[in-house]
């Protein structure tokens, strides 16, 4: 009787290390533009471009500053959900 012998063949994978880059978190880090309470802390009543109304018609007496209106755009759209070129307009 013949014994066979098995000949077991192992393969390995070899797994690369998938290096975790290090992108940068977050898209801005300039702090002011990151939220309406961070804004609002310069600006209490927002900044708007010079001749920007509120859309609610209830905010007059925000920051008009047709410059910094278009940086913080620029850096966070959502800082003037309603589009009426004022960023964090608030009474
Ligand atoms: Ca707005």
């Amino acid at each position: 009787m013949k014994i066979g012998s098995a000949v077991v063949l192992c393969l390995t994978c070899v797994v690369g290390l998938s290096g975790v880059s290090s992108l940068p978190v977050g898209a801005h880090t300039t702090g002011i533009h990151d939220n309406c309470t961070k804004l609002n802390q310069k600006w209490p009543h927002g900044v708007g471009r010079r001749n920007a109304v509120d859309q609610g018609g209830n905010v007059t007496n925000f920051t008009r500053n047709t410059r910094a209106y278009n940086r913080a755009d620029a850096h966070n759209g959502t800082l003037d959900r309603d589009n009426d070129k004022i960023a964090c307009e608030q009474a």
